[in-house]
């Protein structure tokens, strides 16, 4: 009998991915913690039956998450990560030299050894000296945080359901606009435009994130594991302009190899369908 992973990703669609194996389920203080070993997609992890990435497509989410705004201000000094316990988006982020700390703030140590002994690829660079990890609800975190701290603030968290919930809101988009410079970008993961119930999410944080921030725009990729394949990212900043600022010639110069990142995807991404694009003007 094959064995198949299926998540319900709405009410009327469910999407299944054939398995090998079951490598771990454990239960958190937080959430469950599922690895599989699958045919396609190598490992994929979940939580409380949700996939947060696969080995086969991860690139994507974190070349996206990372990159665009490391190209848009290359000077990045500082950096706090909220969630991400994979170590993916902390993988991309020490590539760069001029990068001097990250913080990584994710609610659940669990999942960070979890991804340490069986994504070994995505966790590698959590040993980085730039990096300081932080075991703690990001929510509280940034409230304790000074003034001007990042330069960069990547909220690399899990749907507005659970743990992850306080980071869709007001009170913490406004504690992010205080700790970023006065240069900051905030990078958040925002949901998929095409089933309601997540695009309503996506609305919601866009329209509150635009009231505290001069300069908010979403970018899109594609991500085939994530429901509708389709995956908005927002970005907001102090004074950046996602596409006027990009600093391509100097981001290139850097050489650094990616696989779904590049310079005409950066300005591309940015380019959305109406559909999304009416959502966005919605209040
Ligand atoms: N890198 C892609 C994987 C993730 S996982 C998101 C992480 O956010 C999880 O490890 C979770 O424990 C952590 N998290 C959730 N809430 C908080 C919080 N309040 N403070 C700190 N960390 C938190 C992202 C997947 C995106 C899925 C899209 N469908």
């Amino acid at each position: 009998m094959p064995l198949w992973y299926n998540e319900e990703q709405t009410e009327g669609v469910s999407f299944g991915i054939k398995i090998k194996e079951q490598i771990l389920s454990e239960e958190s203080q937080f959430q469950t913690i599922d690895i599989y070993d699958t045919y396609e997609f190598g490992k994929l992890f979940t939580l409380d039956g949700l996939v947060m990435l696969t080995e086969k497509d991860e690139f994507i989410y974190h070349d996206m998450i990372v990159h665009v705004p490391m190209a848009v201000n290359t000077e990045i000094k500082n950096v706090l990560v909220i969630g991400g316990g994979d170590g993916g988006t902390v993988r991309e982020l020490t590539r760069y030299n001029s990068i001097e700390k990250i913080d990584m703030v994710e609610i659940d140590e669990m999942v960070v050894r979890a991804s340490q002994k069986h994504l070994p690829f995505t966790a590698s660079k959590l040993t980085d000296p730039r990096v300081n990890l932080f075991f703690e609800d990001g929510i509280v975190f940034v409230k304790n945080a000074q003034n001007s701290m990042y330069d960069l603030i990547i909220v690399d968290s899990t749907d507005p359901i659970g743990p992850g919930e306080g980071l869709f809101t007001k009170e913490f988009y406004d504690q992010c606009f205080r700790i970023l410079t006065s240069e900051g970008i905030l990078i958040n993961q925002h949901e998929s435009p095409f089933y309601p119930q997540f695009s309503k999410e996506m609305k919601r944080a866009h329209n509150k994130i635009k009231n505290i921030f001069p300069i908010s725009m979403v970018y899109q990729a594609h991500i085939p594991t994530y429901p509708s394949g389709h995956w908005l990212f927002g970005f907001s900043s102090k004074k950046f302009h996602p596409l006027e600022d990009l600093k391509s010639p100097r981001w290139e110069m850097l050489k650094l190899k990616t696989k779904y990142y590049n310079s005409d995807l950066h300005l591309g991404s940015f380019a959305l369908p109406t559909y999304v694009k009416e959502m966005l003007e919605e209040e």
